[in-house]
């Protein structure tokens, strides 16, 4: 067992309890130093795995420090393998602060980020592929996001990924053959070897697109809000958001700086940006903010460009659609609940004509519906159905795939042109490639970049 670790692994901040964690070498006896059980003859040390004792932590002189519970966790039934104790403070920053200097005090070491889970995956307890994972939980802004996190955990990526090693190793033996024993063996079987690459290629594909997909229930997409003063772009964010963020007034040029926030859209985390109406203006403040409006427009992942149907198509709708045409636009043409209707069907159809346009009214929550599910489907194009969430992967895992996927197509093209033995090259390549995605062939670096994004006592 590796040398004894110890962390505060709840957040900061106020809490109803915090925890101190330690793992390693020894930390039940250290524990059990420190402690002193409500039941006189109780030991931690003594105690089975899995159980919860009650008592106090005590500082030098025998004083307690707070009143805990401790749960201990042995070898190898533990999140990092080795064995672990978690002590359960009051909540507040202080009852933990003191009891992790009371450890510390003891000779053990205060844990990098992510060492926890780095030692749970030295120790086989989990893959590089699960601890990632264990990190987009952390991270998770929506529950789409966390359920996605939760099915890598459990290791569904990895046992596609093994399946596919499983086949090109089958592959590299059938070469390997043809290779050793050319006069016994002969040509091995070409349309087979084809067969089977086409396969595990097009279940890489497969994976690279819900990879694709996914990241966007973990990372979110940005939509901005565009349009002239006054079309109601800023009360459209309201509604959204069912709050009252920006204010709305029937003055044009009302917002003037971008407003940001937050939006759960169908499991995709969406940052809505509201923007200050386009045009030209003798105003230094909204000059500024018009710039910085053009500016996060050209950023954004899709654009919700709207129109008043009170003012029919005006060149200023013409001059800012001109700045906006070459992104993903919805249009929407707002204020469908007053009389006065300007836009007619042919001048939208004629405008937009490849372009998904609705009509409603933000003031009566006419087409907001429409819209989010607009928003749901131009950005997934197709949706991630349950199949995908199965083989959900991380940029690095992305780059390792895509990297497999290259070899087998070379593979695959070279096939019957060039000598056995090159093959064999190409296929070392993609296995490589693939055992980086569960992390059996990281490099030393590669694991510590991993862990550092985790936060200390996780
Ligand atoms: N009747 C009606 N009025 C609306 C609708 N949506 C917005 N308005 C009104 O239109 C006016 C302008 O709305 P805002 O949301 O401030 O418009 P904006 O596009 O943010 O304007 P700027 O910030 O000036 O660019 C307000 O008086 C709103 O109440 C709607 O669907 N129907
Ligand atoms: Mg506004």
């Amino acid at each position: 067992m590796q040398d004894a670790i110890a962390a505060i692994s709840t957040p900061p901040g106020e809490g109803g309890i915090a925890i101190v964690r330690l793992s390693g070498n020894k930390v039940i006896e250290t524990v059990d130093k420190l402690f002193k059980p409500f039941r006189r003859d109780v030991e931690l040390v003594k105690r089975p795995s899995h159980t919860l004792t009650l008592g106090w932590i005590i500082d030098e002189e025998g004083n307690p420090l707070d009143e805990v519970l401790v749960s201990i966790m042995r070898e190898p039934h533990s999140y990092t393998g080795e064995d672990v104790v978690e002590i359960n403070c009051h909540g507040g920053t202080l009852p933990a602060r003191r009891v992790l200097e009371r450890v510390l005090q003891m000779g053990i070491r205060l844990a990098e980020p992510g060492e926890f889970t780095r030692r749970a995956f030295l120790n086989g307890r989990l893959d590089a592929s699960q601890a990632e994972a264990v990190i987009d939980i952390i991270r998770a802004k929506t529950d789409k996001a966390m359920q996605i996190a939760m099915r890598r955990l459990q290791g569904s990526t990895s046992r596609l990924v093994q399946q596919m090693e499983d086949e090109l190793v089958l592959i590299n033996a059938m070469v390997e053959a043809s290779l050793d024993f050319p006069d016994e063996v002969g040509e091995p079987d070409y349309e087979e070897i084809k067969e089977k690459l086409e396969k595990i290629i097009a279940q890489l594909e497969h994976m690279l697109e819900a990879a694709r997909r996914a990241d966007i229930y973990r990372q979110g997409i940005t939509v901005a809000i565009a349009g002239k003063p006054n079309v109601g772009k800023s009360s459209l964010l309201n509604a959204l958001l069912r709050k009252e963020r920006a204010i709305v007034t029937n003055i044009p040029g009302t917002t003037r700086d971008i407003i940001e926030d937050w939006l759960n859209i169908r499991g995709i985390p969406v940052k809505i940006l509201d923007t200050a109406g386009i045009r030209d203006t003798e105003d230094i403040v909204e000059q500024i903010g018009v710039q910085r409006s053009r500016e996060v427009i050209q950023q954004a992942d899709l654009i919700i460009f709207l129109l008043d149907v009170t003012t029919g198509i005006t060149p200023e709708d013409q001059y800012i659609y001109e700045s906006i045409a070459d992104g993903k636009v919805i249009v929407l043409v707002n204020k469908e609940d007053l009389e006065d209707k300007k836009v007619r069907e042919e001048e939208l159809q004629q405008m937009f004509p490849d372009i998904p346009v609705i009509r409603g009214s933000v003031k009566e929550e006419i087409g907001l519906e429409e819209l989010e599910s607009l928003i749901e489907q131009m950005v997934l194009a197709g949706g991630l159905n349950s199949d995908d969430l199965e083989m959900v992967v991380n940029l690095r895992q992305k780059q390792s795939l895509a990297a497999a996927r290259q070899h087998l197509q070379d593979v695959l093209d070279t096939l019957q042109q060039v000598p056995l033995d090159c093959l064999g090259v190409d296929l070392q390549g993609a296995l490589e490639a693939l055992g980086e995605v569960t992390g059996k062939n990281l490099k030393e670096e590669v694991i510590d970049r991993i862990f550092h994004e985790f936060c200390i006592g996780k």
